[in-house]
């Protein structure tokens, strides 16, 4: 884990920038390493000064490892370093400086909603893996736009946003977007979701997400969830769509072999372990 790896992906997502190449052994900041230099890299989409992004660091000073305003800069990982002015990765080099992709500088907040429910056969009964003998759970997955990888429908906290909020947000607006039902359905099915969302959900991980989009100035971080459905009669058989930035929608079996976003395939991991189920 301490080893970011997607952070270090050779191409940087949406670009033509090319990560400076960062050794294994040379990934933490107390390596000491004159060789190195990195990319600067800001995405137009970013320097468009969209609301959801920072201003360039030269025009404000934000608060680093406080909250600010209403923006959290506070991370997971704990106190992070503020080298010249910018915040530095608490998992260390990336070969690319500047925020990338991402709105903020320092730790940028999400949350992933994992729904999941037990495999079925056509008698209802618990599918089990031939090799592990476990039950198989399954999650819904939606299809990213941005790299046509396969993920958990997470989102960013907006700004003074409750994280419980964000988890029914980002999931509503990816995998339940406009479902075509009768007003009555419609109000059927929303009540269900709250329903679920307000249940104790089962904290999966809270903290960094090795996300491709990383740099040495801005990272991911999240919240993950899970919220089950232990008897398969309540949000099992909900009309999934996609939406926002998600293509595709569908339940997926849980299972190592499944490639999987950023570091999402760690969290079903856990939530597997949790769960007593096939991994
Ligand atoms: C990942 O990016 C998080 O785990 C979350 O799933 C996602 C949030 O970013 P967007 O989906 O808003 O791009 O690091
Ligand atoms: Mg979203
Ligand atoms: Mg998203």
């Amino acid at each position: 884990a301490g080893l970011h790896l997607k952070s270090r992906c050779a191409q940087y997502p949406g670009s033509n920038i090319k990560r400076f190449p960062v050794p294994d052994d040379k990934v933490d900041w107390s390596e000491i390493w004159p060789q190195y230099d990195p990319v600067s890299y800001t995405a137009p989409s970013v320097e468009k000064k969209p609301e959801w992004a920072d201003p360039d660091i030269d025009s404000f000073s934000p608060q680093f490892n406080t909250i600010d305003g209403a923006v959290d800069r506070t991370s997971f990982e704990g106190i992070y370093d503020v080298k010249e002015g910018k915040p530095l990765n608490p998992r260390g080099r990336t070969g690319v400086t500047g925020r990338g992709l991402l709105g903020r500088w320092g730790p940028n907040h999400a949350a992933d909603p994992i729904l999941t429910r037990w495999k079925v056969d056509a008698n209802r009964e618990k599918v089990h893996h031939s090799d592990s003998k476990r039950p198989i759970l399954q999650f819904v997955s939606i299809k990213r736009k941005d790299c046509g990888e396969w993920a958990i429908p997470g989102g960013m906290v907006d700004p003074g946003e409750q994280v419980s909020l964000t988890l029914q947000r980002e999931f509503s607006e990816e995998a339940m977007n406009s479902i075509s039902a009768s007003p009555e359905e419609k109000a059927e099915i929303h009540q269900r979701i709250t329903n679920l969302f307000n249940s104790l959900g089962f904290q999966v991980y809270k903290g960094y997400v090795d996300d491709p989009r990383n740099t040495d100035n801005a990272w991911m971080e999240t919240v993950a969830v899970n919220f089950h459905d232990e008897t398969g009669n309540s949000v099992s058989e909900l009309p999934l769509q996609a939406g926002d930035d998600a293509g595709q929608v569908q339940w997926v079996d849980v299972d190592s072999s499944f490639a999987l976003y950023a570091s999402h395939a760690h969290f079903l991991e856990l939530v597997a372990t949790e769960r007593k189920a096939h991994w």
